[in-house]
């Protein structure tokens, strides 16, 4: 990377080319960030061409540029949104004083711990990933995978960049470290739970995506609000791009709704072993496929009653997302009910913020299912999808490992081990979503078990050929 011109291959606004130590640090992570894509990437799609688009700049109406090329040749870029003039830091107990625009030493190893922890959530998804372009249900589906992963790619760098500009040798270290633990591994596994789980199915990429990045965009709101500014800005501009993540989950389970419901109509039943005969996905397995999801990413907010989230509020680490729109920002007088198996609990509201971020994620995912019910609704069936209780399932808080059904009630451990086929993906569930992922790869085409999007990407129509393979 020595004689790179660091402007064309490295997009950026972070004066690259003229900032030797950053330069260093990064020709010294990049092939070691190549060698891992080339491992832990999309397997066996190097040779392929892909429609993807990529961040060129951070001005709202141009951002990205869209074009066809092979992965490894994606320009990874580092971009901060534009700096706000005499910003100020919004919450907590240094309120109105000045943002930081560097590391305050008091706080150095929590902020990188937390930006290690944002990282490791890059690659880990791109692990999770990376055996779907061989199922894939179309060629359309097949580019947002991969748009998807290497703009995971993107974030990875975006952290890579602060850890390298920001912590010295130590994050140095870190960035290293990003690269060598690997979802799901045994001795060296991606730090929280979601990012362990295995992925090999499609329906389970568009829960994903609905629900995992969804923690993304309120974990970056979150940090998009931070007293250091160069993180601020940093997850200001990935939220742009975390938008189309989203897009692809919520249409995906649209879409695989939609065909359930066409078969459903065609058939003139709602029996899952009819509605699985012709080969979709029957809406009861969706619905334990969402339980499954939501229930693993409700653990990624950390612990109902944490010391660590009045800690970094209360610095001004990390805020609400959208902060702005509350009232008290410093809290220092405020407390919540917190509902736990030995009964409620009051404690001070810092205490409970990553129950409140909880809470209005939920708010968030409870829109999809609802457009997800209209559809039914019009078509004319009963069931409805739903959301599980935030109780249920948990590994992380006061309700880990309690045997609680998906309203939220404490029942026998017995009877919850009997139902939780009624509410998770069973063996035999995984091995029949499994059969369906067979890949489709005529411009156009789509699998049986979803329907075709609406539109194409950028404008182009649906049967445009968004992947050439070799
Ligand atoms: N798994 O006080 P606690 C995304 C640990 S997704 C494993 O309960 P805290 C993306 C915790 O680390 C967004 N460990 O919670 C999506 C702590 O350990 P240490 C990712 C967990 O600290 C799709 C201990 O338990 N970004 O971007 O208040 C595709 C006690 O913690 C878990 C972030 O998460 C868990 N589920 O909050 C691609 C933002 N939960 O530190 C990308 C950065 C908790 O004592 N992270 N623990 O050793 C954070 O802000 C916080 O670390 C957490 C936890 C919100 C995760």
């Amino acid at each position: 990377m020595s004689s790179i011109d660091y402007a064309e291959k490295i997009p950026n606004n972070v004066n690259l080319q003229n900032d030797r130590t950053l330069q260093r640090a990064l020709e010294h992570w990049q092939p070691h960030f190549l060698q891992w894509w080339r491992e832990m990437g999309p397997s066996d799609f190097e040779a392929a061409d892909v429609y993807l688009r990529t961040a060129i700049s951070v001005d709202a109406q141009g951002w990205a540029h869209y074009g066809t090329l092979k992965m490894p040749d994606y320009r990874w870029g580092i971009f901060l949104a534009d700096a706000v003039s005499e910003r100020k830091i919004g919450f907590g107990d240094q309120m109105g004083q000045p943002v930081w625009q560097q590391v305050p030493g008091e706080y150095r190893s929590t902020l990188r711990r937390l930006i290690v922890t944002q990282g490791d959530t890059e690659p880990a998804s791109v692990e999770q990933q990376r055996m779907l372009g061989h199922s894939c249900p179309s060629l359309y589906d097949l580019r947002n995978l991969f748009q998807i992963n290497v703009e995971e790619g993107r974030h990875l760098w975006a952290m890579v960049y602060l850890l390298h500009a920001y912590f010295g040798r130590d994050g140095r270290e870190e960035a290293e470290e990003l690269l060598a633990r690997h979802s799901g591994d045994a001795n060296k596994p991606r730090i929280l739970t979601t990012f362990n789980e295995p992925m090999t199915d499609w329906l389970s990429l568009f829960c994903f995506t609905y629900f995992t990045d969804r923690d993304g965009k309120y974990q970056l709101k979150s940090f998009a609000e931070s007293a250091f500014d160069p993180l601020s800005r940093t997850c200001r501009f990935m939220l742009t791009e975390e938008a189309h993540h989203m897009f692809v989950g919520e249409t995906g389970i649209s879409r695989v709704v939609k065909r359930t419901l066409d078969v459903m109509r065609e058939l003139g039943t709602d029996d899952p072993v009819r509605i699985r005969a012709e080969g979709a996905i029957d809406l009861p397995t969706i619905q334990r496929y969402l339980n499954y999801w939501c229930s693993s990413s409700l653990d990624l907010f950390g612990s109902e009653i944490s010391s660590n989230s009045a800690a970094n509020f209360a610095s001004g680490m990390k805020g609400r997302p959208d902060e702005p729109t509350y009232q008290d920002h410093v809290l220092r007088d405020a407390a919540m009910t917190i509902e736990t198996p030995q009964g409620a609990e009051t404690v001070p509201m810092l205490n409970a913020l990553n129950e409140v971020m909880r809470e209005s994620y939920l708010k968030d995912c409870e829109i999809g299912v609802k457009r997800w019910n209209r559809m039914i609704e019009r078509a004319g069936q009963a069931l409805r999808l739903s959301l599980p209780s935030s109780r249920f399932r948990r590994q992380i808080g006061p309700w880990a490992g309690q045997p609680v059904d998906t309203h939220g009630k404490l029942i026998a451990r017995e009877e919850y081990e009997r139902r939780l086929e009624d509410w998770i993906p069973t063996e035999r569930d995984r091995a029949f979503v499994h059969l369906l992922m067979q890949r489709v790869i005529e411009p156009g085409r789509m699998a049986a078990w979803i329907a075709p999007p609406e539109r194409g990407i950028n404008n182009l129509s649906v049967d445009y050929q968004y992947v050439h393979l070799q």
